[in-house]
């Protein structure tokens, strides 16, 4: 075997030098990379607006926007996708989508009416859209043409419905989208020098909206952020850190959800060391997670379409259209997996919530009026789900709820509690009179005997417990095995 030239050994000893050192500076002692743009922070938020945000439970959303005029039908067509994305749609003209800005006069629209619609509902915070991916805002930007002041309608939208919720004791998030299909400046990915210049003017004009919007609106929680999965968005990761950094400094006690930035791998939503990045989890959208396990002791929320994917306005409200008692089970699953449950509403071209949307409304207020304390300020329980339905527990106490969706044939509602826990008082939410006497029937492991089988709605039962020293551990015993 011929031996090494002494300069290619060199040059392997320097590799490995190179590679050594390397790989000691971003790599850190516990095994993760060292990410300059990745989460802020390990662990849930724990100060009190995010409490504030953790204790809402039932959330509304609103899309509005130019898209809810053509509402998903262009020229007799219907569009069978989510109609807000009308504009990508190859049978509508995209200037035939642009020029709805100059119909856009929602003779109809009435904040507190909303707000009031809100309010019956029961829900604690709403989202509404400032700018969807369309790029028309519903604020009069002063760094774009494509507003509501350059409509026929003129006035500010958000004003008002930031005023009304507020008003009726709602807190307010703003959507908006990163991606916009207005602006000459957004590129889906960037491949030339020029858009490279043109990125550059986008993130100016997106810093400039978001700063004008936190400065118009003081009073927001937080940001819902969209439109952010692109590749030239997913490289801007020191871009998007600055710029989240500067809106906390700005407006302290933001909520901005795990949607809005990259890091520098262009990791979304949990960076490369799997840590959450933004204050919760975003990525529950129409859909819920099986178990706790699934959220990963993260705060989140749930957005929820009423058809199967429809956000704004949709004339023909077609496919599956979820009942009010659908919906209340997903609220239910939701806050007993620690997560807010955000139902969407598209209110017309007019500026009216469509009848449907409102008796959805109407029946979930009805139903929050009575069930509502096994909701707000809630909390995973902590025990084993059973086939009846969903346990919650009022955060930080021992006092338990039973959300009962599936009444069994039996009436008998099992419930396991941990050990060295008993039950005080079992009774009906909202008809105090109507008590249960559990019947013991294993360590820790009760049956709950509801008096009738034939309940029309879903309904709650309180169990208030105690930790207690005389469990009836000793009167069972486990099976050997
Ligand atoms: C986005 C929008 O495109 C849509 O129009 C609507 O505003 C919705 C709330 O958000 O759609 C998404 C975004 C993310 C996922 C799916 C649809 N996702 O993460 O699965």
């Amino acid at each position: 075997m011929k031996s090494i030239k002494p300069i290619i050994l060199i040059f392997l000893i320097t590799l490995l030098i190179h590679q050594t050192r390397y790989t000691q500076q971003t790599v850190i002692n516990n095994g993760e990379a060292m990410l300059k743009h990745g989460a802020h922070r390990i662990g849930r938020r724990t100060d009190a607006d995010m409490a504030r945000w953790r204790a809402y439970g039932l959330g509304q959303f609103i899309h509005w926007g130019l898209y809810a005029i053509p509402g998903g039908e262009w020229n007799g067509k219907i569009y069978h996708g989510a109609s807000e994305w009308i504009r990508s749609w190859d049978g509508m003209p995209k200037p035939a989508y642009d020029s709805l800005i100059n119909h856009f006069n929602p003779a109809k629209f009435d904040a507190g009416s909303w707000a009031a619609t809100a309010k019956q509902m029961g829900v604690k915070y709403v989202t509404i859209t400032t700018k969807h991916h369309d790029g028309f805002c519903l604020w009069p930007s002063q760094y774009t043409k494509y507003t509501i002041a350059n409509s026929p309608y003129k006035k500010d939208i958000i004003k008002p419905l930031v005023d009304a919720y507020h008003k009726a004791g709602i807190d307010v998030i703003l959507y908006f989208s990163i991606m916009d299909w207005n602006n000459p400046d957004w590129r889906y990915e960037i491949k030339t020098p020029a858009d490279s210049i043109a990125f550059e003017r986008f993130k100016k004009f997106t810093r400039n909206q978001l700063l004008e919007l936190l400065t118009r609106y003081p009073s927001i929680k937080g940001l819902w952020f969209d439109g952010t999965w692109d590749k030239s968005w997913t490289k801007q990761a020191a871009f998007a850190d600055g710029l989240e950094t500067e809106m906390r400094k700005l407006h302290p006690g933001l909520i901005i959800g795990s949607r809005f930035r990259a890091d520098e791998n262009g990791k979304r939503h949990f960076d490369s060391n799997r840590h959450l990045m933004g204050d919760y989890e975003q990525g529950w959208e129409r859909k819920i997670p099986a178990t706790i396990n699934d959220v990963h002791g993260n705060d989140w929320d749930c957005v929820m379409t009423i058809p199967e994917n429809q956000w704004g306005y949709s004339k023909a409200w077609e496919g599956h259209i979820k009942t009010t008692d659908e919906l209340l089970e997903m609220l239910a699953k939701c806050v007993s997996l620690d997560g807010n449950f955000v139902l969407n509403f598209g209110p017309d071209g007019e500026g009216s919530i469509r009848k449907e949307e409102l008796a959805i409304a109407k029946e979930t207020g009805n139903w929050m009026a009575v069930n509502h304390e096994a909701i707000y300020n809630c909390e995973y329980a902590g025990l084993d789900t059973q086939n009846w339905g969903y346990f919650t527990r009022q955060t930080g106490t021992d006092k338990i709820y039973m959300l009962v969706f599936n009444v069994p044939v039996s009436g008998a509602l099992r419930v396991k509690l941990p050990a060295q826990t008993s039950i005080l008082k079992a009774y009906r939410l909202g008809q105090e009179e109507q008590t249960f006497m559990p019947e013991a029937i294993q360590a820790n492991e009760s049956f709950i005997h509801l008096k009738t089988t034939n309940e029309k709605q879903p309904f709650v039962i309180v169990l208030e417990t105690t930790k207690s020293t005389d469990g009836n551990s000793k009167t069972y015993e486990k099976a050997k095995t």
